[in-house]
Parts: C-alpha cells; structure tokens; sequence
C-alpha cells in the first residue's frame, strides 16, 4: 500500500472510531486481590495470588501522591503467554517479552463459538474438525491470526465453577493436542481462552502435556489466558491489540487486551 494510501486508511479507522462506527471491546478481566490463579497438579510449585502495600497515600509517607508496590505472577489473570514460558520455546530468538516485536502485537482475530458445547460439557475440547466445520462458515483461518476459543467461561469468574476443581484436578474447556497442530499448520500468531490458562483443566494428562503450552510455544507462538466478553465479538473481521508489559527476560505478564470490532 502507498503512503498515502495508508495514511488514509488510517485516518478512516480514527474517525470510524471517533463515531463508534468501529467499537473498542476490552477483553480484560480486572486484576486484584481475587482474580483467581491456576492451580497445578501439587507437586508444582504454584503461583501467588496477586497482593499490594500501600508506598504512601496522601499521607505522612507522602502527602500529596497515592502509590502501591505489586506481588504478582508473570501468569495472572487476563495474560500474555511468550514461547520462553516452556521449555520447548526457550531457544526460540525473541521469545521474550523484551524482544517481542511490536508489529506482533496488533493481528486480526478469529473466535470459534464453543459456548453450548462447553455449558454441556466442561471438558469439551476444541478439535481439529469442530474448526474445519467453522471455516466451512467463516472461511480458512488467516495465517498471522489469532483463535480465541469463545466458552463463556469468564462468567464463571467469582464462582466455584471458574477453575472447578474437583479431587482430580480441574475441569475446564480448552483445546486438543490435534486442535492445536492443526493451529500451527495455519500459522496462527497464537490461541486465547477464556479460562485460567490456555490449556483445557485436565490437559497435564495429554500426550504431550498442557499442548497449548508445549506445541505452540515450541512453534513460536503466544498465548492468551483468561479473557472475557468474547461474546461481543464476530466470528471474523475484529482487529487485536496486546500489550504485555516489557519485562525483560519476561516469559509473560498480565496484558490488556483490546478488540477493534465494527459497531
Ligand atoms: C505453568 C504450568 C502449566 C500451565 C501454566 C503455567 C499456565 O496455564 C499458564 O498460565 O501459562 S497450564
Ligand atoms: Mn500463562
């Protein structure tokens, strides 16, 4: 595209925006005290809930300002997976939050209804077919796309049913292990979930284990854990905006996550 071109498509999107002909959609849940955290199988070593102390707050520590230090996971709440988080991507150039470049983190996104299926079944898991049966619909999934498996899941959130745990573990929707090579050989730019993570509650019983952390990372894709109002977006056609903290050496962080969807 010329310059002027795209100055001008450009300038087109900020005014679609300016009159909310093109809508922002926050796919981030608020990050607290209570946002829930994954629980690993207990042999693991898990990770803290997230936690603050007050630095001062227009008080004797400092009159006139109010400011907290934070405790949090890298893996909290609404966040951003990087290929450094397992092992198989930890030898992948720009695997980190530091060195991921910023053209990545704006991409088109997909989002494959499972809503019914996993009200009716909370380890339903997204199969390679169920997604050639959505592209019948939608059409092929771009390459540089991202799939967001919509479960509704995020209005669990607050209630028992989010991470169900029960004495075998967790118990929630996610992707296969077919699922997610048959995402590689799209070459998406990475999956989402509304979940705690973006594996499915049982998947550390999968061959290979949590998939959607081993496969994908290893091919140098991202991930995107417990977002919400996936429900106000099309199937096709909305734009993703990602933005991890720059941590150096990060292998992830709480993100915000914004869709440019039209009205
Ligand atoms: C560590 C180990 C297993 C998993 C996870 C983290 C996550 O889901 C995560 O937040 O990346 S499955
Ligand atoms: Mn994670």
């Amino acid at each position: 595209m010329s310059t002027s071109n795209s100055s001008q498509a450009l300038a087109q999107v900020l005014s679609n925006l300016a009159d909310e002909s093109i809508k922002v959609v926050d796919l981030t849940n608020p990050l607290g005290e209570d946002t829930p955290v994954i629980a690993l199988p207990p042999e693991f070593a898990q990770s803290p809930p997230f936690s603050r102390e007050v630095i001062s707050k227009y008080d004797e520590k400092g009159p006139a300002w109010y400011w907290n230090t934070i405790t949090v996971g890298e893996h909290t709440g609404t966040h951003f997976d990087t290929p450094s988080h397992w092992v198989t991507g930890k030898d992948l150039p720009n695997n980190t939050l530091d060195k991921i470049p910023a053209q990545k983190h704006v991409a088109p996104v997909c989002v494959i209804d499972t809503s019914k299926e996993s009200a009716a079944d909370a380890d339903f898991l997204l199969t390679p077919e169920y997604i050639e049966n959505w592209e019948q619909t939608h059409g092929r999934i771009p390459a540089g796309s991202w799939v967001l498996m919509r479960t509704d899941w995020s209005k669990h959130i607050g209630g028992e049913t989010f991470l169900n745990l029960k004495e075998d573990g967790s118990h929630c929707p996610g992707p296969s292990v077919e699922c997610i090579n048959f995402l590689i050989e799209r070459d998406v730019i990475g999956f989402g979930a509304e979940t705690v993570g973006t594996d499915a509650g049982q998947a550390h019983l999968f061959e290979p284990m949590f998939p959607c952390h081993n496969l994908i990372h290893g091919a140098g894709k991202f991930g995107l854990a417990s977002l919400c109002n996936l429900d106000q977006l099309p199937p096709t056609g909305a734009m993703l905006i990602t933005a991890p903290m720059k941590i150096v050496d990060g292998s992830g962080s709480p993100v915000r996550v914004f869709a440019l969807t039209p009205a």
